[in-house]
Order: structure tokens, then sequence, then C-alpha cells
């Protein structure tokens, strides 16, 4: 395939010039820097090195396809058909095949489809694949247990499997997202590669069956197959039904006065949040390596859901107060007296991770890696993302005559 969204030629040239603008900022550069990436590359052809990556269009794909493109990688993405557009977070690192040096393929693929994963490994043939792509969101995986199973667990046998029977076991190095909910109900803390798996959700349990699977093909067959248990990252390009997007998204609109309150589940729970933009650094390292292992990626420092809304809310100005218990407990604007947070059943898990909290040691003396983005830090950034979409809605909705707050 050829278009990110299936349509001929560029998206118009306004929206495009916007969003590589905004994306180029996402990612820390200077707005001509995305173009320079996929043009200006010195590495001679020949001895360009071609990745792979599955789930292209989640955030990890994003961030992991921008580094890669700049380290002088030719890049092959893999994306679902869908019927809307599902390529916004890629739009800006996209150049059309017949433009001269693009060095980012879309192909159109999903992990259920062996014939597919094993047609697309074999033209395009990569040193290297990072196989992202996950139904990965924890309470969906309750509701669509065995479709999580198909697509987390034996998809990544499905890819493994492709590069086996193409006899690319020797060329191409594999990395499988692995994740730290697979300790689930967790057996020590802080958790580390040696700590027992005890997963709590059908997408746990599937991405156990990958972690192992890709285990035993790397004891198997001598593949350079690595798993990288990573614990929470974020950033601006987080999916929105996540928690810590949800709760940046809504204080960002109840700040704006698009929306009134915020409903959450288990305000206890405790996560290891780290930048979606350190962590691909770290997968990218795995595969480096002269040996294939498995590594944690994480902070090491823990945060509940509570604390990261009081973040939030602060960073606005807005001092929380709660008050109740359970599901009756609120968060208070401490000096109006309104209601900003409440408690929603409806997003509570039937099985919790209750505390997350990773020990990164091995990664740190291994690999080099050590996350640079503190809490405080992705919290603005994730922030002010948020606030600048919403009043760019805002200005377009007042453009077309409507009564919008600010
Ligand atoms: P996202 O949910 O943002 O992205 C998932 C990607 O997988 C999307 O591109 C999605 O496509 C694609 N996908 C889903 N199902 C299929 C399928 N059947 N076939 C092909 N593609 C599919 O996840 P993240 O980027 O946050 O995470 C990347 C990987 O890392 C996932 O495997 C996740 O489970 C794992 N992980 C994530 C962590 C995190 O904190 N972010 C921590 C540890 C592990 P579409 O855009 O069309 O939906
Ligand atoms: P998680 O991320 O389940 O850790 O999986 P999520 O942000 O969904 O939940 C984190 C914690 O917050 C609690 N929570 C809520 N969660 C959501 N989504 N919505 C709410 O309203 C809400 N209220 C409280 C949850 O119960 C949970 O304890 C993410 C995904 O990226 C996985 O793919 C990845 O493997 C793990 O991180 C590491």
């Amino acid at each position: 395939m050829s278009e990110p969204n299936g349509h001929h030629g560029a998206a118009p040239l306004n929206w495009a010039a916007r969003v590589r603008g905004r994306r180029a900022k996402l990612f820390g550069e200077p707005d001509h820097e995305a173009r320079r990436i996929t043009r200006n590359v010195s590495m001679k052809e020949s001895v360009r090195k071609s990745a792979l990556i599955t789930g292209a269009t989640g955030q990890d794909g994003a961030y992991l396809a921008e580094l890669l493109l700049a380290k002088g990688y030719n890049v092959h993405g893999v994306k679902r058909r869908s019927s809307s557009f599902n390529t916004a977070r890629i739009e800006h690192l996209y150049r059309h095949p017949h433009e001269k040096d693009a060095r980012y393929f879309l192909h159109y693929g999903d992990m259920t489809d062996s014939t597919n994963l094993i047609r697309i490994v074999q033209q395009t043939q990569p040193d290297e694949i990072y196989n992202l792509a996950a139904q990965s969101h924890v309470q969906v995986s309750f509701e669509t247990a065995e479709y999580t199973a198909n697509a987390d667990g034996i998809g990544t046998l499905r890819l493994l499997e492709a590069i086996r029977l193409l006899g690319l076991q020797r060329k191409t190095k594999f990395y499988q997202a692995s994740t730290s909910e697979l300790y689930g109900n967790v057996a020590e803390t802080p958790q580390s590669e040696t700590t027992r798996f005890q997963p709590r959700s059908p997408y746990a349990a599937a991405k156990l069956y990958a972690y192992w699977i890709t285990v035993n093909y790397r004891e198997a067959y001598g593949m350079h197959a690595s798993n990288g248990i990573l614990f929470n990252h974020e950033s601006p390009l987080r999916g929105e039904t996540f928690v810590t997007r949800k709760i940046t998204r809504a204080a960002a609109a109840i700040h704006l006065g698009f929306q009134d309150r915020l409903y959450l589940g288990n305000l206890e729970a405790s996560r290891d949040w780290g930048h979606a933009r350190d962590y691909v650094e770290g997968m990218w390292l795995m595969l480096q390596q002269p040996n294939p292992d498995d590594y944690v990626l994480a902070t090491g420092k823990t945060f509940t859901v509570r604390q990261f809304v009081e973040l939030v809310f602060g960073e606005l100005g807005v001092p929380l107060a709660w008050r109740g218990k359970g599901v009756s407990e609120k968060g208070y604007d401490k000096r109006s007296g309104r209601v900003l947070v409440e408690v929603d059943p409806r997003y509570f898990r039937p099985t919790e991770v209750d505390l997350l909290m990773g020990d990164a040691s091995k990664a740190k003396a291994q690999l080099g890696w050590m996350p640079k983005t503190q809490l405080k830090q992705l919290v603005e950034e994730m922030l002010s993302e948020d606030l600048a979409e919403m009043r760019r809605f805002n200005s377009a909705m007042r453009n077309v005559g409507f009564q919008a707050a600010e």
C-alpha cells in the first residue's frame, strides 16, 4: 500500500503542515527537522538497515519510527485497515513512495492473519522487527478476551514463525513488547526480570504466552529475540482512554469550560509512569546487543492515580480536596467547593493490578539505558498539548459561528 490514509497523494497542505509542525514540536524538534530526517541522511543505501514495526499507528510505533528514521533506517510499518483515518500519529513521517528518498513505507496487515504477516516479512526482509501491535487496553481485554489472546498471544507466534519459515532467523532480530502487567498480583516490589509472573487479566495472560514463545524461539532456533518488559509509558500521543491521557484531557477541558467533571475508577492503583520517547530508545538498544535477552524498562518510582490527578489539576493552579469514601468519594476544587472528580464503578476492573514499580538496573548496567523524563515534566507536556489542541478546536468552532467558552 502507499498512502497512509488510503487516499491518493498527500493530505491537504494546510492540514499536513499543521500536523507536521505539531508532531515536530511533540518530538522536540524544529518544524523543518522531520522533513530533513527523511531526505538528507548520509548513510549509503547499501548499508541502510531496515526495520519492520507492527502497531506502527500506535503511541510507541510513532515514537519508534521517528527514532529509527533519525538513525537512518528504512522503516516499514504495519497498519490495520480502518474505515476512518488511523494514521494521525505518523502523518508527519510519511512521504509518498514516489517521492525521492522516501524511507517510511506502510503495509496493510493484521496480527490475526498469518499469510499477510508472512508476505510482509518476505517482501521487506527486515534486519529488525519490533512487535508492538496489540489490543493493548487491559479493561477492554476482559470484554474481548479471545480476540486479545489471538492478536497479542498467537499474533506473536505468527510473526516468529514467519521469520523461521522464511529462513531469516540469522538475519532478523526480534523485539517483543512485553509488559509489567505480567507481574499482576505482584510477588515482590520492586519488580525485576527475576520477579515471578502472576497475570491478572486476559491481556496479561495473552502477553505471558507472547513472552514465553519469544524466549522459546530464541532458545530453540537461536534467534536474536528479546522481551522488553516495559512499565507504563505515556506521552501526548497516548491513547485517550488510558488513565493518564484521560485525566490530562479532562482537566484541560474542565479548565476551558468544555467539560463539567471527570469520572474515574480505582484511585488507589499505583503505577510506574515514564515517557514513551525514552522507552523506544531502550527497545532499539536491546536489538543492538550482541546477544538477545529480556530487560525491564521503568523509572523506579510509583504514584497512585489519585496523585496523578492532583498533579495535573495542580499544574492548572487548582488545589484538590477529597471527601467521601469508596464510590462516594469526590474530588473538590478546594477554593470554590466545586466537584471536579467522581468515582464511577464502571471503570473498576474484575481483577486489578494494585501496585507496579520497576527495577531497571539490568537495563542501566547492560544497555546504558536510563529514563530521562520526570513525571512532572511528562504531566506538563501532556497537559500543554491537550490545552493547545482544545484551544485550536475552540477557535475553529468560533470561526464557524459556535459560541464556545474559554
Ligand atoms: P497502542 O494501543 O497505542 O497501539 C497499539 C497498536 O497496535 C496500534 O497501532 C493498533 O492499531 C495496533 N493493533 C491492534 N490490534 C492489532 C491487530 N490485530 N493487528 C495489527 N495491529 C494491531 O499501544 P502502545 O503504543 O502504547 O503500546 C505498544 C505495545 O507495547 C503494545 O503491544 C502494548 O501492549 C505494549 N506495552 C505498552 C505499554 C505502555 O505503557 N504504553 C507498556 C508495556 C507494554 P490501531 O491504531 O489501528 O488501533
Ligand atoms: P494499564 O493502564 O491498565 O496500567 O495498562 P491504564 O492507564 O488503563 O490504567 C492504569 C490504572 O488506572 C486505573 N484507573 C483507570 N484506568 C482507565 N483506563 N480509566 C479510568 O477511568 C481509570 N480509573 C482508574 C486502572 O484501574 C489501572 O489500575 C497500560 C497499557 O498501556 C498496557 O498495554 C500496558 O501493558 C501497561 O500499561 C503496562
